[in-house]
């Protein structure tokens, strides 16, 4: 019957996939990007897809593709089996009783159920959501080899086929006096044709970072994301107090009440969204309300997903009435394949919310075996 919307099957594949060129963070590098892929069967025979995203593997979080996958199939999909895939408060709530955080996890199998009920009422993720109030959000792109000449170049390709006009500058990964210099490159190569924003992911200590916001300012960089380790919130806040530059919270908010704690502290001035740290759709709109309610920008983040998960991501983005900061979501493009049959629209320094039932994208099963790690 077309309306039996309960699970009868999960099946959850690792991939690997190459990136075009070697992407730098503070403490990781990587040439190829691994998820965990979702397929969660109804007994409708409809199927919902869904993705978890690492960078490095236990390196950005605590969560790898090994430890999702060992998680989904021991602990998470046995308590979603037999349940309706319409009840996604009452899945996360199972799932939080299964298994502490892995937020990456559950966030690959919330997006399973919500693609697989909205296949099956014909509606889109946004609709379910709350409805689209964009459909299409503006995408920045991260600069990430550690050689400014090629970061220069890499930009102005982008310029040049109006598919981004904001980068992100990955800093951290080399000491600050060299970040500053090649910062100092990049902003004098683009200036007046881009808007730069750079992410530490956690680099920094609160003495460098101290010494450098002002300098960040000076070079006219718009945004930084978490200069300081996700533990030191009072020491954010108080850069925040200093700083002429806004602050962006990533690491550091997993949670609504890591959220809240945030808020309290007037730690940050704006939030990066995402769903590997949120765990749900839902929840990623519940972190987005308490930010909203203390007066915290909202930014749509990513950890580099393929357009499985830039979709889900896309479908809660454009339901949010304010998002100030666009998003990042330029994943499907670091990728030298997807994994999808169409991929996502990305035209003038924007990323197109994808048409039609579910999250809007349809995997490419010959891909998916394709780059299965066996
Ligand atoms: C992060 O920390 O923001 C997002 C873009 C990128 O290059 O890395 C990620 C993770
Ligand atoms: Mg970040």
């Amino acid at each position: 019957m077309k309306q039996d919307l309960v699970v009868s099957s999960v099946r959850s594949t690792i991939v690997d996939v190459p990136t075009v060129r070697q992407h730098k963070l503070a403490s990781l590098s990587i040439t190829a990007q691994s998820y965990v892929i979702v397929q969660l069967r109804l007994a409708n025979g409809v199927e919902g897809i869904g993705e978890a995203s690492t960078l490095g593997g236990p390196r950005w979080s605590e969560e790898s593709v090994e430890s999702i996958k060992a998680v989904i199939d021991t602990y998470l999909a046995p308590v979603l089996i037999g349940m309706r895939a319409d009840c996604l408060e009452q899945a996360g709530g199972r799932m939080d009783a299964a298994a502490k955080r892995n937020t990456a996890a559950k966030a690959a199998l919330d997006t399973a159920l919500m693609d697989a009920v909205g296949r099956t009422l014909g509606l889109p993720a946004v609709t379910l959501l709350g409805g689209a109030v964009r459909e299409r959000v503006p995408v920045l792109w991260t600069l990430a080899s550690g050689d400014p000449g090629q970061e220069i170049e890499e930009a102005e390709r982008k310029l040049a086929s109006r598919l981004h006009n904001t980068f992100k500058i990955k800093i951290g990964a080399q000491s600050p006096e060299a970040d500053l210099d090649r910062l100092g490159q990049l902003t004098k190569a683009l200036d007046g044709r881009a808007t730069l924003i750079v992410d530490a992911n956690q680099a920094w200590d609160e003495t460098v970072a101290t010494r450098c916001l002002p300098r960040l300012g000076e070079m006219g960089i718009k945004l930084v994301e978490q200069p300081v380790p996700a533990w030191n919130v009072s020491g954010l806040a108080r850069l925040r107090a200093r700083s002429t530059v806004p602050l962006m919270a990533d690491e550091c908010v997993f949670s609504v009440h890591d959220m809240l704690r945030i808020a309290s502290a007037a730690a940050a001035d704006v939030v990066s969204l995402k769903l590997v740290k949120h765990g749900s759709l839902l929840n990623t709109r519940k972190v987005a309300a308490v930010a909203e309610a203390a007066g915290i920008g909202l930014y749509g983040g990513c950890l580099l997903e393929s357009s499985v998960g830039a979709a889900a991501h896309l479908h809660v983005f454009a339901s949010l009435r304010e998002l100030a900061w666009g998003c990042e979501h330029f994943g499907p493009q670091i990728l030298s394949d997807d994994l999808v049959t169409e991929p996502l629209r990305f035209e003038d320094f924007h990323v197109h919310l994808p048409v039609g039932p579910g999250i809007g994208v349809v995997l490419d099963e010959d891909k998916l075996r394709h780059y299965a790690r066996s």
